[in-house]
């Protein structure tokens, strides 16, 4: 048990961090010659590589930035000197796409998804005086059998290139933050909470899991007063006239574990805990029974040079830009982010629809044009498809399991435009959210986003949902410059069958949106224009409010991000509300008014 806990680092008296960020050793392995010359034991005419850092950017060749196959990390370390007696555990943020980890030679654990926290426990193969060699070997191929999904072609040179399913540039390393870290021998490993209100109070109910022992629990306001206390693994906290979590208006209590062993205090936990619930009733999204309207964004870990880096910069900047244009809801488009940025949100209010990387369900490299036009393609009939779905049912209970107990994760996604019109697709998805709805004890709606070949009269998979999410890009990909007229109509006759179906559920758009460039103004407009992004806009918005089941807008993108290349991307995805440097482009001043 000791081992798989993934629970955020955390300093008390019981526990401490030391960060191992900054310079690390670096080699590729093109020949993958690495495990057979003993690479674990030590790594030899290596380059420097910041870490945390996605590699590809930083390099000034084409053959680096496109690398894709095997490559290794290496750093060394001390134990500090009152760290003996302790469970020792190195902590990756994630490691893209999955890895070996060695320490002194000997190998701890290996991790499949890159998206994800890894747990080496590193204990029994430290020295406690003498330097540690901390060596790890990753590799970012792709495959139909991993997530996100995609294939790895050989160049007739021999090299290697990734070629995605999915839209966004195939960053690898290790992209977050790692940490040694101690736990105490007998420590608390895992936790859940969920909320209940009452007419005056508010119940937050927790079980705790940990060595043997009695576990005490106790709230603590943001005075940091105790206004809850209970002893027992399990057990309520319940708290009067509570501060809820709301939507924008943030209250975070802390929720404090303590672990006594024969009546000795061994391990103690503190954490952020924001009260408040979730549920789908009829077509609307309610949290602590209020009705919401998801305005807002879906995004990419992407910045210039860091690529999919964490950055607390960036972080903060975003929020920043997203608040400014009274935003109050993200998807984390296609993967789980670094776990710092759930912690903003739960302090910012914002809403999240967590997803996991099930990306790429479709077999086509333009696969973002391809769905955007409805085109079909096979893909749930393929050999690999066990191997993926062990994949991908794993990865939905790791995110699960790490952002279980953030306020801000109201609703998980479980993929991203899959191919969803065969039986195969709909038997693939039916374990998908059978296994995510028996991970989660708060019950948080699942859902997932559609492309256009997902319609009503032909998509299998939608009444899993408990609210729809549809990517559509009428007046982009299809229905576009001087065809511009269709799009009104084509959309509408899509809503008006979703809506003759009765299905008394909230959609949400999880997507919409054009590409333009800050370059190109034009009137009237053309596509690739900010002005053709403005009127684009203005058409989802007027047919959005049109529908009483539309209860959300998370405009595809953010931000412009870097992609693979190609003649539909001008250096990336050129569709963000911000460009790639934070800055608004037209648009985000008519989103901001009309978010207001
Ligand atoms: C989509 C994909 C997203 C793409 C986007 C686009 O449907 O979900 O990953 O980036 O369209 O801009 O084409």
């Amino acid at each position: 048990i000791m081992t798989t806990s993934v629970l955020y680092p955390v300093s008390n008296s019981y526990r401490d961090n030391k960060s191992l960020n900054g310079l690390w050793q670096f080699k590729f392995d093109p020949q993958k010659v690495g495990p057979a010359e003993h690479w674990e034991r030590g790594l030899t005419d290596t380059i420097s590589m910041p870490v945390p850092g996605s590699f590809a950017d930083l390099f000034t060749d084409r053959e680096s930035r496109d690398y894709t196959g095997d490559f290794w990390y290496q750093t060394d370390f001390y134990v500090p000197r009152d760290w003996d007696e302790q469970t020792l555990l190195v902590r990756f943020g994630s490691l893209t796409h999955r890895a070996v980890i060695y320490c002194n030679g000997v190998e701890i654990t290996t991790h499949e998804g890159g998206f994800l926290p890894v747990v080496a426990d590193i204990t029994a193969a430290v020295n406690a005086v003498t330097v540690n060699h901390l060596v790890i070997k990753l590799n970012n191929e792709l495959s139909e059998a991993t997530l996100p999904v995609g294939t790895t072609k050989t160049l007739p040179t021999g090299r290697l290139v990734a070629q995605p399913y999915f839209d966004f540039f195939n960053y690898a390393g290790i992209q977050r933050n790692v940490w040694l870290m101690t736990l105490p021998k007998q420590a608390i490993t895992d936790f859940d909470t969920v909320t209940t209100l009452q007419a005056t109070t508010a119940t937050l109910q927790y079980h705790v899991q940990s060595a043997t022992g009695t576990i005490t629990a106790q709230l603590c306001d943001a005075d940091g007063q105790v206004v809850a206390e209970n002893t027992g693994v399990a057990g309520k906290l319940v708290v009067s006239n509570p501060h809820l979590w709301q939507v924008r208006h943030a209250y975070l209590y802390t929720l404090k574990l303590q672990l006594q062993v024969a009546g000795q205090l061994v391990d103690a936990y503190q954490t952020s805990i924001g009260l408040r619930t979730v549920a789908v009733h009829g077509e609307q999204i309610l949290i602590n029974d209020e009705p919401v309207y998801l305005k807002g964004y879906a995004k990419h870990e992407d910045f210039d040079v860091l690529g999919k880096a964490f950055n607390w910069s960036i972080v903060k900047r975003d929020f920043e830009c997203m608040k400014w244009t009274n935003a109050n809801c993200f998807r984390t488009s296609h993967y789980p982010y670094a776990e710092e940025w759930y912690q903003m949100a739960d302090a910012e209010g914002f809403l999240v629809i967590d997803e996991v990387p099930a990306v790429g369900m479709m077999q086509s490299t333009q696969n973002f044009a391809d769905a955007g036009k409805g085109k079909f393609t096979h893909f749930f009939e393929t050999p690999t498809v066990p191997t993926l779905k062990h994949n991908h049912i794993t990865q939905v209970n790791e995110m699960i399991q790490r952002d279980k107990n953030h306020p801000c994760v109201f609703a998980w996604s479980l993929f991203n435009e899959p191919e969803t019109t065969s039986t195969e697709a709909a038997t693939y998805f039916k374990d998908i959210f059978k296994a995510a709805r028996a991970a989660d004890v708060q019950q948080r709606p699942c859902t997932g986003a559609f492309e256009k070949n997902s319609q009503p009269d032909t998509c299998q998979v939608y009444p899993l949902c408990d609210f729809i999410c549809l990517n559509r890009y009428y007046g982009w990909y299809i229905n576009s410059g001087e065809s511009f007229d269709e799009a009104t109509v084509a959309f509408k006759a899509e809503l008006d069958q979703w809506q003759a179906k009765h299905l008394h559920k909230p959609f949400v758009f999880s997507e919409f949106g054009t590409d333009n460039l800050v370059t190109e103004h034009k009137l009237p407009s053309v596509m690739w224009s900010q002005e053709y992004q403005n009127e684009f806009l203005q058409l989802y918005f007027d047919i959005f409010d049109e529908y009483s089941f539309i209860q959300g807008e998370l405009i595809w993108n953010f931000a412009d991000f870097q992609t693979n290349q190609g003649v539909l991307r001008v250096n990336g995805n050129r569709k963000g509300i911000f460009t790639r440097e934070r800055q608004p482009k037209d648009a985000a001043f008519l989103v901001k008014k009309r978010w207001e």
